[in-house]
């Protein structure tokens, strides 16, 4: 079975979604393997977001990430980065879907509520990251 990082992020935990979000992943299917309330560090908020150090919004992106306490997960399930991502929906929430988790609870791209992993490579670095 394959596993994925998801994270709810600053803005979702203080708008009390974690619950509803985690309710989205058990329909799906998924099996909760580890979860914490944590707040991340501006260390571990620019090795998480290394690959987008040369945008123009990463620092507005790390001080977001670290602005609150988040709620880290580790799920487990069949094809689990491309499935959660689907759960997820895209990354503007301008374009995501109604059903999915962005497409009805987020409106703007810097504050979108939830973070999933998007490879099999990131998922592995993202859970070591986060979890040891
Ligand atoms: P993803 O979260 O859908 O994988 P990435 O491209 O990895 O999207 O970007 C990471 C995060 O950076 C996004 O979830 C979003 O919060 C933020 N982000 C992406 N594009 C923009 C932007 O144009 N302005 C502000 N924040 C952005
Ligand atoms: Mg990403």
């Amino acid at each position: 079975m394959d596993r994925t990082f998801v994270m709810v992020k600053p803005d979702g935990f203080a708008r009390g979604l974690v619950g509803r979000i985690v309710a989205r992943f058990e329909e799906k299917g998924f099996k909760l393997v580890d979860a914490k309330v944590m707040q991340i560090s501006r260390e571990l908020a620019e090795r998480h977001y290394e690959h987008l150090k040369a945008k123009p919004f990463f620092d507005e992106l790390v001080e977001f990430i670290i602005s609150g306490p988040v709620f880290a997960m580790i799920w487990e399930g069949k094809d689990a980065i491309k499935n959660a991502r689907s759960l997820i929906g895209v990354t503007n929430p301008s374009d995501a879907l109604s059903g999915t988790i962005r497409g009805d609870f987020a409106i703007d791209v810097a504050s979108n509520i939830i973070h999933g992993s998007d490879s099999d490579e990131n998922a592995d670095r993202e859970i070591k990251l986060f979890f040891q």
